[in-house]
Formats: C-alpha cells, structure tokens, sequence
C-alpha cells in the first residue's frame, strides 16, 4: 500500500452536498465543467496521485536534489522527475490557465480539490509545476511582448519561481537590498543575493522565469519602492518560436539541507556576480509588492491546502494502524487480568486522539473549499465584467486563516497522527514522521504564522472596520442560530454560539487597544500580543461551523437512509454517523476553550513587554 489516502468521498460531499457546487458547475463561466465532468477529474487526479505521484513520495526525501558547484546546478532524482512527468504529460499543470492562455477556466473550488490530491501524495512535485499560476500573472500584468512570454512559458513548460527573501529580509520584505539599474535598451541590471527560493534551479525544464523583487536604484525604502523584475535563466532568442539565447546572469549558489521536504529544491540565487542578470520589468511600471501579492495570494492558498492534505493522509493512516493494533484491554474490564486484549480504537484515549484528529482534517478541508467557493464567485464576477467587492473582501480575510490556522493546527495534529502508532510512528517504515518533517515549512514560508495573524487583524478587519468579519460571523451566527427539527444537534448550535461571542469579544477587545493607541501607541502591544490567539480562535469558530454544516446534512442523508441497509448505503450510514459524531465532538472539546482564550485576551498584560533583554 502507498502512503497516501486520499478522500475522495469527503471532499466529493463536502464540495457537491455542503457546498451546492453542482448549482455552480456546467453553467456561466464554468459552462465547460459540469458535475459529472468534475467527478471524472476528481477520480483521474485521485488515481494519479495515489500511483505515479504517491510512488515518488518517499525517495525525493531519502535521495534529494544535488548541488553541483561547479556548474551552479540542481539535479532531481529520477523517480521525482517521472512523478513530474506523469502529471505533466496528463495536462493537469495547465488545469489553472485561464481562456486568454487557453484555459479552460475550470472553477477554482474544483481546481483546490485537485490541488489537495496532489499536495497530499507529493507536495514538491505540485511546488515544482506553478507554471500556469505564474503564465497567468504574467498574462494579466505584462506588457505585450511580457505576455509573449506568457505563452512560451505554457508551450515550452517553463520553470516560474517567487523571490522576494534576503538573508535581512525575511518577514520583512522591504528591507530587501537587491537592486535594478536601468539600461539604455530599457532592459534593467538586477544585483544581489536573494535565499530560500522554490525551485530556485533544477533540470525539468529548459528555462526557468524568476519573479524577482528589487530596488531601482533612486527608489525609496521599503515595500513601495520596489518593483518584480522577470529575470529567465536564458535569455529568449527569439521571441516567436522560445528559442534560447545566451545564459542570463543568474545562478544557483547554494542548496539548502533542510529538515523536511527536500525532494523541492530550496535555493540560494545570486543576481549579476559575473556577468549581468537581465530583467524585464512587469508591465513597464513600478508596482512591485502590489503585482508581488497576486502570486503570494496564490501560494498562502496553496500552502493552507497543502497542509489540510498531510493532515488528511496522517489521520487516515493513523486510523488505519490503530485498528488493526492490539494493545491492551478495555478500560472497563481492566481489574480482569484475563480480560481480552482489544485493538487500540477502544482506549478513550486514543478515540480521543483520532476524533479529533478527522475533525481538524475534514475541518481544514471544508475551510479550503470554502474559500473556494468564495474563489468561484469572484470568477464568475469577473468573467462576467462585474466586480464583487464582497467576495473580494471575504477571501482576502479567509486567506491568512487558510494560510496561518491550517498549518498551525496541522502540525499540531500530526504530532498527534504519529503518536497513534507508538514508536512505529517514530520509525521510517511509516510515513507519520516524513509528513511531520515536511509539513513544519508551512508554518514559516509565505509568511509565518505571526505574519499572518497581523495581516488578518490590521489589514483584513481593523482596516475596513471589521465589515468583512462581521459579515462572515454573521453567516455563522445563522447557522448557530438556526433551529431545525430536533436534529441531535442543539447542543452543538448552542456551543458554536457561545464561541462565535468568545471570538466577537477578543476580538472587540483588541479593537479598544487598538483605539487607546491613537493617545498611547505601547497599546499596541496589547493587540499584538492577541494577533495570533485571534487568528486561531476565528480558525476553530470556522472549522467548528463548518463541521456543523456538514453534520446538519448528513443528519438529513441519514433519516432518509433504511436502518438495515448493507453494502453501500451502511457505508454511506457510516459516513453520515461519523459526520456527525465530529461536529459533536469538536464543539464539545474545541470549542469552550474560546472562552478562557478570551479571558486570557482581556487581561491587561503587564509581563511580556516589559521583561528585560537580559532575563530572557
Ligand atoms: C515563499 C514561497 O515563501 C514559499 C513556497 C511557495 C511555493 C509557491 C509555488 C508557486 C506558486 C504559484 C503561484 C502563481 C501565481 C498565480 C497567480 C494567479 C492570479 N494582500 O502592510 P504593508 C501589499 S515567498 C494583498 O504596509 P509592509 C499591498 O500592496 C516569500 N496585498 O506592508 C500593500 O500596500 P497597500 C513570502 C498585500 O510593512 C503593501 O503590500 N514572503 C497584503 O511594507 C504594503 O503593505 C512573505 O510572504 C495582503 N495580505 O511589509 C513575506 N499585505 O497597503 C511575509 C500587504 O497600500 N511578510 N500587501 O495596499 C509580509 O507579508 C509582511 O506583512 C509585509 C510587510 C512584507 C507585507
Ligand atoms: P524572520 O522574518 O527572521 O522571522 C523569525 C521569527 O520572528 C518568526 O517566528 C517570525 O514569525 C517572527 N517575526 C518576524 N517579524 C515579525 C513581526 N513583525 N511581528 C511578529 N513576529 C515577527 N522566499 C521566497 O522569496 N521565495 C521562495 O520561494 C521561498 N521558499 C522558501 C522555502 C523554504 C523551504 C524556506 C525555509 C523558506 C522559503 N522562503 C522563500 C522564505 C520564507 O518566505 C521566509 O523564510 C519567511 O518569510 C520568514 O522569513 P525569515 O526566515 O527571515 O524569518
């Protein structure tokens, strides 16, 4: 059996019965995607993934890329490559092209469900394959001649990469040092070292187009004044045809030796050591961090998914081991020596564990397809020639809780998925520690978690006046308030209600710092302390009402169901039954610790800031 467990049947419900998508499949901007057509790709994608994708998994990390100094190159192992090849060559890379590239504008909540299945069985090979993300911005922003490029990027399957970090910046990104000098052709001489990059270099494709964030000379500090430079790896002879001219002065000169996911290659790249890196300014205008964010909007959505993938596969594998592990006996017959031993399901403990371990990660799953469908509806918008403000505004608040929650509570519970199996869990023969080991990157790149919980406080509810979040707690509160047919879920409802005030009060609480600060700018530390506590209580307030929605459709399914049922529908009773069971235990277990996170937010602290440098 390969390591990963897609499921297929969750993210089917989740996205078809939970999420309507088969109102928004087939019709307008999706005309070409009907329901059944999205299932096709769904079990396509599901059957590539748990093969070719799947079988390369493991040796990527036990045999990585190598560094070659002598020629500045990255060389992958052969298995990764003929994963990448696999999926190329079903076209599945080009699933994110839009019409004008020749896309078939597939909606973005089917394109993140088959972005799990990939990201589940082998994260680098999806990291590796953005090609069409980067063609799109590209298309979108660039100049005419830039959007020639665009194509030859998708004809030619070029490599794309984001580079924004510095070894001085990091999180703060405008303290990059890298800069552009204009030359008379209009073309621009980028120079320094960026580290960290993605696919920095490597031999799956002929060329690679950098996206590189650097200072023109003259340009002020900080984020404004820097501009995205395209800087391929060849430059391009002929524009017509993507035949490669002369080697651009770009070069790989370090690989890192990482803790996890090293089957991706994770470089360090000099700009303009020995000969001149050439650039091409996007769109001819100075708008960089701007034009930058498109891409990093894309890539928090993709690390958010990633992690909700490892998850899913961690607690499938975890649940598979555990019952077919015989340890001990039932709690309950523990005084009888003799009692029988039973498979390690029955210890409360270890139920404990599991159930919660199936809500994070159908939680997290449900939260990704939502945004997407958030995502469905700006693309409907937009292919329509009518902005949604609205649903602008929704996904830009939900993206650093995809981004920041998801890969927090993933770790977290991984942790938990390689504990089920003991010290087996420990060893290679299982792939809990692969996961654990590859998964901690999504807490740190694309913004760390603390980025993310300042990004969702000061820019995407402090900044319009919480309109945005109180609209989406809106829609959780009618859920919490709904009051259907005793459906075996009032608890529950009632539970979400009292988190849903939990997050409103921390939340309101910062907003009173937050105005103290105007007289008294150290209150600001009082909000900067709860940034990261309010980004995963809105988390838990979310996963929590969406597993409610699910339960509140499968309660239905069930009463519908035949008691006695065999095959496919005790499967489906199954499925319905453990619906429900996980939003039970989720607000149960979850949910009420909002409150003592609030009473922890309203306390004025007066420790942390004022520690001294030489007592820590
Ligand atoms: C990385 C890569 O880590 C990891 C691997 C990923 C692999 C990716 C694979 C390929 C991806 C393929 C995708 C293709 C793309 C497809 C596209 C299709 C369409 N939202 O608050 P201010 C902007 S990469 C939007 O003053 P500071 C905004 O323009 C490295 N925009 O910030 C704003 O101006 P204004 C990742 C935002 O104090 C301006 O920035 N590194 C947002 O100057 C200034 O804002 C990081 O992520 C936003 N949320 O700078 C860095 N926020 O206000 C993390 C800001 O006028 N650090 N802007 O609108 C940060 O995010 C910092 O908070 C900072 C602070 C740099 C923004
Ligand atoms: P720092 O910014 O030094 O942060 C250190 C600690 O301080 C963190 O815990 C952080 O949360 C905290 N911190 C920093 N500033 C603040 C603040 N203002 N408020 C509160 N806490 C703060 N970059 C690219 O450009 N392109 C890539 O393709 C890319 N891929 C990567 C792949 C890997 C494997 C890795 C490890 C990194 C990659 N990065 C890439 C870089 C990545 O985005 C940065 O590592 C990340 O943004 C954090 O920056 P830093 O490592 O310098 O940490």
């Amino acid at each position: 059996m390969g390591h990963y467990q897609p499921n297929l049947r969750d993210v089917e419900f989740t996205l078809f019965e939970v999420l309507g998508r088969a109102d928004a499949y087939g019709r307008g901007a999706f005309a070409g995607t009907d329901e059944d057509t999205a299932r096709s790709v769904l079990a396509e994608v599901a059957r590539l993934a748990t093969g070719e994708l799947a079988d390369a998994f493991t040796d990527g990390d036990r045999n990585p890329p190598v560094y070659d100094p002598a020629t500045h190159t990255v060389t992958l192992p052969d298995p990764l490559k003929r994963a990448y090849r696999a999926w190329t060559d079903g076209g599945w890379h080009l699933l994110d092209l839009p019409a004008s590239l020749g896309g078939a504008e597939v909606p973005p909540s089917l394109r993140w469900a088959v972005a799990e299945l990939a990201l589940g069985a082998n994260p680098a090979v999806y990291l590796y394959q953005g090609l069409a993300g980067f063609a799109k911005i590209l298309d979108r922003l660039g100049t005419p001649s830039q959007r020639r490029l665009a194509r030859l990027m998708v004809e030619h399957g070029w490599g794309g990469t984001m580079v924004l970090t510095e070894p001085e910046a990091g999180s703060d990104v405008g303290a990059c040092r890298t800069r552009a000098v204009p030359q008379p052709d209009g073309t621009w001489h980028v120079e320094g070292v960026k580290r960290f990059i993605t696919s920095g270099e490597h031999d799956l494709s002929e060329n690679i187009v950098h996206f590189v964030l650097a200072r023109p000379e003259g340009h002020g500090p900080g984020t404004k004044g820097l501009s995205l430079f395209l800087v391929p790896k060849f430059l391009v002879a002929d524009e017509r045809t993507g035949r490669l001219g002369a080697r651009n002065g770009v070069h790989a000169t370090a690989l890192e030796d990482k803790m996890g996911l090293k089957a991706s290659a994770t470089c360090e790249l000099t700009f303009g050591a020995d000969r001149p890196a050439v650039g091409l300014l996007l769109g001819g205008v100075h708008d960089g961090i701007r034009q930058m964010f498109q891409v990093i909007e894309q890539a928090r959505m993709i690390v958010g998914t990633k992690s909700a993938a490892t998850l899913s596969t961690a607690y499938l594998n975890a649940a598979a081991y555990a019952r077919q592990r015989v340890q001990g006996a039932d709690l309950a017959s523990a005084a009888d020596r003799g009692a029988p031993r039973v498979a390690i399901t029955r210890h409360p403990d270890v139920r404990r564990a599991l159930l919660l371990q199936k809500a994070y990660a159908e939680g997290l799953r449900a939260l990704v397809l939502y945004t997407a469908t958030v995502q469905d509806r700006l693309a409907a918008a937009e292919a329509a020639g009518r902005p949604d403000p609205e649903a602008k505004a929704l996904n830009d608040l939900l993206l650093p809780v995809v981004k920041g929650y998801s890969s927090e509570r993933a770790c977290e519970q991984l942790s938990h998925c390689l504990q089920v199996l003991g010290g087996a869990g420990y060893t290679r023969d299982f792939p809990l520690e692969q996961y654990v080991r590859d998964a901690k990157i999504d807490t740190l790149y694309e913004g760390t978690t603390a980025i993310q919980g300042l990004d969702l406080y000061f820019r995407k509810i402090a900044r319009d006046g919480g309109a945005a979040f109180g609209a989406l707690l809106a829609e959780v509160e009618k859920t919490a308030l709904d009051a259907p047919a005793e459906d075996g879920l009032a608890e529950t409802r009632a539970l979400l209600a009292r988190a849903l005030e939990d997050v409103r009060g921390i939340a309101g609480t910062m907003g009173g710092r937050l105005a103290e600060s105007f007289e008294d700018p150290t209150a600001l530390y009082q909000v900067g302390r709860n940034t990261t506590r309010l980004l995963m209580a809105v988390g838990d307030v979310l996963v929590g009402w969406l597993l409610l929605r699910q339960a509140t459709v499968a309660g239905a399914a069930l009463a519908r169901l035949p008691e006695d049922g065999l095959g496919a529908i005790r499967a489906r009773r199954a499925f319905c039954v453990g619906k429900m069971a996980t939003a039970r235990f989720f607000a149960q277990e979850v949910l009420p610790l909002l409150t003592a996170e609030l009473s922890v937010a309203r306390r004025l602290d007066t420790v942390l800031m004022s520690v001294p440098e030489d007592a820590w």
